[in-house]
């Protein structure tokens, strides 16, 4: 009763920032993403009659009560499907900084969904593991897939709420993101409260949500048409419309440091000569990058002469998630 997953991050290139239904971890609107294949989690879950409680390691160290009882959760979802009652010891490592902004709880879910479901016997098809990983965080029901993938809304429907792939890694090769990591510290407010702040008092948040089916529409055909200079644009002005709702929330969430807005206003000088480079940002200050293969090279000089960054990861379109051991 042993697996091991691993699961890439994926980024948001049409934002989900909202719960229609906080229970079922049902988002207010549709998303798009597209998974890296730079950041990673790999998970190992093992269901023993031996452990007395679900044990979580992160990272090599042992987690307390709070980040465990997340994962207890999560377990009690696949321990309910296979009909099993055996508590489980789950070791996670993540190759990039948690917490951070950087989507580690979509690799983290969708490896965890998994890895569990694998290990108590389960033979599960993507679209049902998306829907359980959606309950552990909602960004992980994308991580599930790799390349451009879409994750729909439901009203209240438990099981209608999941992703599916666009576009294959390999129908895009010269798509990049260029992931640069200004800070490594925790952020101070979660997604899950900062979001449920955002819809109670941000007056920014129904005039976002209005604008979000067109740009979903546009993203998706941009998408298919490989059409770098669409996806771009949209995935930056998408960002700073979700950042608006959040610097608009009471108390204000504001997850930029000045390195961030040092980043932006960079790439808005540098898109004035001959490169292309598009950001958008989530929970958290690092700034992703979209860019093609051909300004990759320059892009990162320009920013390593910039000396903010703390490390630059390149990453190409990462593919699904994996049962590995
Ligand atoms: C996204 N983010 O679409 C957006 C953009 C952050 C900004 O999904 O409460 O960790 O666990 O469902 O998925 C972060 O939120 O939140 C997120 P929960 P999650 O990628």
């Amino acid at each position: 009763m042993k697996a091991t997953a691993k699961a890439n991050a994926n980024i948001a290139l049409v934002k989900y920032w909202g719960k229609k239904n906080k229970e079922l971890n049902i988002p207010q609107n549709d998303s798009i993403s597209v998974t890296l294949d730079k950041l990673n989690t790999t998970t190992t879950v093992e269901f023993h009659s031996r452990y007395k409680e679900d044990i979580f390691i992160l990272n090599e160290k042992v987690q307390g009560k709070y980040k465990t009882k997340k994962i207890s959760r999560h377990l009690n979802i696949i321990r309910q499907e296979a009909k099993i009652k055996e508590k489980a010891k789950v070791q996670s490592i993540n190759n990039f900084p948690s917490s951070s902004g950087l989507a580690s709880s979509s690799s983290a879910f969708a490896a965890l969904s998994i890895a569990a479901a694998k290990a108590a016997g389960l033979n599960l098809d993507s679209r049902k593991l998306s829907t359980i990983a959606r309950k552990g965080s909602g960004s992980a029901c994308r991580s599930i897939y790799g390349g451009f993938v879409e994750w729909k809304t439901e009203e209240n429907n438990d099981n209608g709420s999941f992703s599916k792939q666009i576009l294959s890694p390999e129908c895009w090769q010269q798509f990049r993101v260029i992931v640069v990591i200004v800070s490594n510290k925790e952020k101070t407010i979660s997604s899950r409260s900062g979001m449920a702040q955002t819809v109670a008092t941000s007056p920014m948040y129904e005039s976002w949500l209005k604008t979000i089916d067109n740009d979903l529409l546009l993203m998706k055909h941009a998408i298919q048409e490989k059409n770098f200079s669409l996806v771009g644009k949209i995935a930056e002005a998408n960002c700073l419309k979700m950042h608006s709702t959040m610097l608009t929330t009471s108390p204000p969430i504001i997850y930029w440091l000045p390195q961030t807005i040092k980043i932006i206003r960079s790439i808005l000088e540098w898109r004035e000569e001959n490169l292309e480079p598009y950001f958008t940002i989530d929970a958290g200050p690092q700034v992703k990058i979209l860019c093609l293969e051909k300004d990759v090279t320059e892009l990162k000089k320009r920013l390593n002469q910039l000396q903010i960054a703390q490390k630059i990861i390149v990453c190409k379109q990462g593919k699904e998630a994996l049962i590995i051991r």
